[in-house]
């Protein structure tokens, strides 16, 4: 593979994707610094096994204390770094915390990009930019969705999404940056935050199978959601910012599955009936729901070449292998088959 000699800066490195894009990105031979937050306990379990590999391997990645919401130090680091790219993946993520923290959550997944597109534009507009937009945007508008499609937010976390997804066409527009949207479907991982419905399940399914959780308490099984799988969509958006034009692409697979149908053929894997084992919980459910999330990637397939690999089905398997494996149980292994199979020369570790 060529090396390439490029300074990246990630925001979010310590999330599922920013764990991912880091390990692309220095496979690749870039230099990568990342913002990363003060935390009183450690929040950097998923870049731990990068974070070894400075001392022992020399490996170029720098960590800098920092939080979105400090805007100075947002430009001091990019005026120090200049870097080539600039990677927002940094967010309040979570859709059903955004009713409890609207406020916050506007300051940090909205106005957070601000923060870095002024430090871009005041410091050097050749630097590129990648926004984390999202396919919570498009809320209530109907499937399928593509870069065209309308958008309806229904939470705090999409209104926030959709206002950064403006700000950068328009930093893109006035200021000719090079600043591109990624607007992605849902994508899991074995690294997926716990409290995101496929991880609950496939976490839960496991600590069900050791005997150390009863069952699940859930919230609205009926919604539907395009899945994808994370490792993948991290390549996408290292391509937008590869391409010779800023653009926005919608990411995604192209089909979508409800939570029910999430559920049942997860404890299907395993050879449990799913009814037995769910509750339900108010406070699982929210104010405003998103139904069904379809992705039209046909823009991203012709003028990127990109396309997913791993299917809905596949994803399951790789989550619940793992999450047996992390609790110290044999897994049923069809996950590892088929993570050997598709990527047997994989740039990211083993999870
Ligand atoms: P995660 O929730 O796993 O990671 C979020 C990251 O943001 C973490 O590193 C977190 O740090 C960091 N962060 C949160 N608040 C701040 C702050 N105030 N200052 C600095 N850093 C902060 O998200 P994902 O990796 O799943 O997603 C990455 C991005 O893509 C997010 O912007 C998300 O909204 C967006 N997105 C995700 C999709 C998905 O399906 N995963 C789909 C579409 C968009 P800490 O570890 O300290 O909490
Ligand atoms: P989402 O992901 O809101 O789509 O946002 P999440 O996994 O939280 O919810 C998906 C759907 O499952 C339903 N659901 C539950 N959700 C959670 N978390 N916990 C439950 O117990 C539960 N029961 C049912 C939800 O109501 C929802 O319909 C994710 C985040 O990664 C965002 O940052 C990202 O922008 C979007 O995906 C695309």
């Amino acid at each position: 593979m060529i090396r390439i000699d490029k300074t990246a800066f990630i925001t979010g490195i310590t999330g599922q994707d920013g764990s991912y894009l880091a390990e692309l990105l220095l496979s690749k031979g870039y230099t990568v610094h990342a913002l990363v937050r003060r935390a009183s306990t450690s929040n950097t379990s998923r870049i731990d096994p990068l974070l070894q590999k400075i001392d022992e391997q020399g490996l170029p990645l720098y960590l800098h204390l920092g939080d979105l919401s400090d805007g100075e130090q947002i430009s001091n680091i990019i005026f120090n770094l200049k870097p080539d790219e600039v990677y927002n993946l940094a967010a309040q993520s979570h859709v059903r915390v955004s009713y409890d923290c609207p406020a916050y959550t506007g300051d940090v997944t909205g106005i957070g990009a601000t923060r870095i597109l002024e430090a871009i534009r005041n410091c050097d507009k050749e630097i590129k930019y990648y926004q984390a937009s999202s396919s919570e945007m498009f809320g209530s508008t109907r499937p399928p969705q593509n870069e065209m499609t309308a958008f309806h937010p229904r939470s705090p976390y999409a209104c926030a999404k959709v206002y950064a997804h403006y700000l950068t066409q328009n930093y893109r527009e006035s200021y000719n940056l090079f600043a591109c949207s990624g607007i992605l479907f849902n994508h899991e991982s074995p690294r997926r935050g716990e409290n995101f419905v496929t991880r609950k399940i496939t976490r839960g399914i496991a600590s069900i199978l050791a005997g150390r959780q009863r069952g699940l308490v859930m919230g609205n099984l009926d919604a539907k959601r395009d899945w994808g799988y994370s490792p993948e969509y991290v390549q996408a958006m290292w391509m937008m910012l590869q391409q010779d034009k800023p653009d926005d692409y919608v990411i995604g697979t192209g089909e979508s599955h409800s939570v029910r149908e999430f559920l049942e053929i997860a404890f299907d894997y395993v050879g449990l009936d799913w009814q037995k084992y769910v509750t339900f919980d108010q406070k699982f459910f929210r104010p405003a729901e998103v139904d069904d999330l379809i992705a039209d990637t046909r823009k991203a397939e012709a003028q990127l070449g990109w396309k997913p690999n791993v299917t809905f089905q596949e994803l399951m398997k790789i989550m619940i292998d793992s999450d047996m494996r992390a609790i110290g149980m044999e897994p049923i292994g069809e996950g590892d088959d088929i993570l050997a199979h598709i990527y047997p020369d994989r740039w990211w570790a083993v999870d």
